[in-house]
């Protein structure tokens, strides 16, 4: 909450001093959005709609294919689309939300959240505008009367998932010790997965004994998990909270000498092609899908709020699991979008 309020205020006395200087011709024809609906509606049409995209950056698969999917159906669609990389900077963020509330000709945002919380007074301010305001990807801590609704995994759920799945990976395993690789601290996908997991981790006896971010990445990932290496191989399982971090890990384990997926059994969640990749190796034994490919129900949300609609809060993702000992796996694997 500090963290935004303090960017809020910064962010605000900067807009105010560029507000000052940005020319007033900036004003285009497309007017602010009633509270419901458009101008336009009931008879708005994607063409009518200019969304403003607050991705979070790019961390690896799931992300490059979460933004082709905006890119790409925004032209299949026909609606204009500002995209704002926010470079994993929550400042970033937040600076460039208060940019497409000033924009005049942005009539939708779509918030790929850094972080849940603090997210309140600038979704007021929002309002306000009369912007339409969808959450995608990832889930935040606010009043739903303050978003049209969220699209995107039952995160939580997914960590239930990996924790069954672990446990039947060490199901003949005498010991049942775990390394956690988390993603970015504060961000619901790390936080309800860890939750998920240790909700279901008990019915086996894991333990989880060492955690620590890897912010999503395998470059961080493989550092994390040769630091622990060094100190002790006292590890059956890594429950890597994405591929990338997964990968990072089978890389530290090759060279301190172990075999992912005999002697250590590596789990992760988003099942991108390069999980199949490595599952078809058998280096990766599990990994628990989470759907990048959210645009389209996005898109269509935006529309039917456009046109006045009431949406359901929240619309949860249909998502599997993917293991290297299902015998179909590269056909599975060959029928894959990303
Ligand atoms: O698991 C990870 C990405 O928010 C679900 O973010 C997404 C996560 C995904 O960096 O690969």
């Amino acid at each position: 909450m500090f963290r935004i309020k303090t960017i809020l205020f910064v962010t605000i006395a900067a807009a105010m001093a560029l507000a000052a200087c940005a020319p007033a011709a900036v004003a285009t024809e497309a007017p602010p959005a009633a509270k419901a609906g458009l101008a336009c509606s009931p008879n708005c049409e994607y063409s009518d709609l200019v969304v403003g995209f607050l991705q979070t950056g790019s961390e690896g698969g799931w992300r490059a294919a979460n933004t082709a999917s905006f890119k790409e159906t925004a032209t299949q669609v026909g609606l204009k689309l500002k995209f704002y990389d926010s470079q994993n900077d929550l400042a970033k963020q937040v600076a460039g939300f208060h940019q497409f509330i000033q924009d005049p000709e942005v009539n939708v945002i779509v918030l790929a959240a850094l972080e849940t919380t603090g997210w309140e007074e600038i979704l007021k301010e929002a309002q306000t505008a009369g912007k339409i305001v969808v959450i995608e990807d990832r889930r935040i801590d606010a009043p739903e009367d303050l978003y049209v609704t969220y699209i995107g995994s039952d995160f939580a759920e997914e960590g239930r998932k990996g924790g069954d799945e672990m446990c039947t990976l060490l199901a003949n395993s005498t010991t049942k010790n775990v390394w956690e690789l988390v993603g970015n601290v504060g961000s619901s996908a790390a936080k309800d997965r860890g939750q998920g997991f240790r909700e279901t981790m008990g019915a086996c006896g894991i333990e989880i004994t060492n955690s620590q971010t890897g912010n999503w990445s395998a470059t961080e990932g493989k550092a994390v998990t040769e630091a622990w290496l060094k100190a002790s191989k006292d590890v059956d399982g890594i429950f890597a909270q994405n591929d990338e971090m997964g990968f990072g890990a089978i890389e530290a384990l090759k060279e301190a000498g172990l075999t992912p997926g005999v002697d250590v059994q590596v789990l992760t969640f988003d099942a991108t092609a390069g999980a199949f990749k490595s599952m078809l190796t058998g280096e990766l034994a599990v990994s628990v899908e989470c759907n990048p490919l959210l645009a389209p129900q996005v898109y269509e949300a935006a529309l039917k709020a456009a046109n006045g609609e009431e949406l359901p809060k929240w619309v949860p993702s249909q998502e599997g699991v993917f293991r290297a000992s299902d015998p179909n796996l590269q056909t599975i694997a060959d029928g894959r979008k990303y």
